[in-house]
């Protein structure tokens, strides 16, 4: 699938990385319907902050009939969806990411997941009722977000915390800072064999995020020693991340992985993101269970999620946000 486009790209602007980079590092795979997943899962979170599962449940439907409003949506002339923007805080964004100059070959719609009115400037770009926009957007993102719960109950169960919704119930708080994004990376040619950026790399800030992509490869995720490797797409899969608020939770027992977007040559990709965050007023911190007698050996201070956004807000995109709420 090629999304017709008629912008062509300043490249001096956009960063460019080698294309030849491969590795035989497997993605840790995990079948939800499997009874032991839950060792396997904080086992994945601990070594990669990143897996892929399979057997979740998730309507295919509900995929299908948002993708294509997706795809509606970015094939629809640019001064029709530059009404839907811009992104501040959710709307339509154009190649420009975040409030600090970052850029990608990559353009996008965020939507909270709280707010019915977001879709209203989008549907009419597509020539919807927001109603049915909304209704999408919603059905999918209440099935992605149990999902994530369940997975977020398992991990506190298999870090044999009492509270089994430690995490779960931040995400299913009504004032729960959630935030739901549509990206579109169109195709872009390698360059003396070089791929543009679509999405530089950086670390979610939420808790955890819930990514689902068309067939088209593009993403990679970096591990410990900072090599890069490509995660192959699957699109009847998710991909689950760690974010930088569960590694503060679990003390940096699981990781907030850092991952980026390659432009794909050829084919267009199109991503859809659950980023389950807590309600602004929450107090984040190592949970006492997982620290030593006597919490003496937290790594982090504590902080209100509404503080960490606003400084990761004031931040560049590969930033390491973490850093200043690091105890000494
Ligand atoms: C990364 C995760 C989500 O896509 C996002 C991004 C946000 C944005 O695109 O506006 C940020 C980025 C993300 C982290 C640092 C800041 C904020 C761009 C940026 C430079 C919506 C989010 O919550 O944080």
């Amino acid at each position: 699938m090629v999304i017709m486009s008629k912008q062509y790209p300043k490249m001096e602007q956009f960063c460019v990385v080698n294309s030849s980079q491969s590795t035989n590092t497997l993605i840790p795979l995990i079948d939800l319907s499997q009874p032991d997943s839950k060792s396997c899962l904080v086992k994945a979170c601990e070594e990669f902050g990143f897996f892929k599962v399979i057997n979740h449940g998730i309507p295919t439907e509900f995929i299908s009939r948002l993708e294509s409003k997706a795809i509606k949506f970015f094939s629809s002339p640019m001064c029709e969806k530059e009404k839907a923007g811009p992104p501040n805080p959710v709307g339509y964004g154009n190649k420009s990411i975040g409030r600090n100059g970052d850029v990608g070959w990559v353009e996008y719609l965020l939507l909270s997941t709280n707010s019915e009115n977001d879709c209203q400037r989008i549907a009419s770009v597509v020539g919807e009722t927001p109603e049915n926009f909304s209704l999408c957007v919603n059905n999918y993102v209440k099935a992605v977000k149990k999902m994530a719960c369940d997975i977020l109950e398992m991990l506190a169960d298999g870090l044999m915390i009492q509270q089994k919704n430690v995490f779960s119930e931040l995400l299913m708080d009504k004032q729960s800072d959630s935030v739901f994004r549509l990206n579109h990376y169109p195709p872009c040619p390698v360059l003396h064999g070089k791929n543009l950026i679509g999405f530089g790399e950086h670390t979610d800030p939420q808790i955890i995020s819930v990514l689902r992509s068309n067939n088209t490869s593009g993403l990679q995720i970096s591990l410990k020693e900072g090599s890069w490797i490509p995660v192959p797409a699957d699109q009847d899969s998710f991909f689950i991340n760690v974010g930088d608020s569960l590694q503060v939770m679990t003390n940096g027992r699981f990781k907030s992985v850092r991952h980026r977007v390659l432009a794909n040559s050829y084919k267009s990709r199109v991503s859809m993101i659950y980023f389950g965050g807590p309600p602004l007023s929450e107090k984040i911190a190592p949970l006492p269970s997982l620290l030593k007698e006597g919490n003496n050996n937290s790594l982090y201070k504590e902080f209100t999620w509404l503080e960490y956004k606003r400084s990761a807000f004031k931040s560049k995109l590969a930033d390491n946000r973490l850093c200043l709420f690091e105890k000494i």
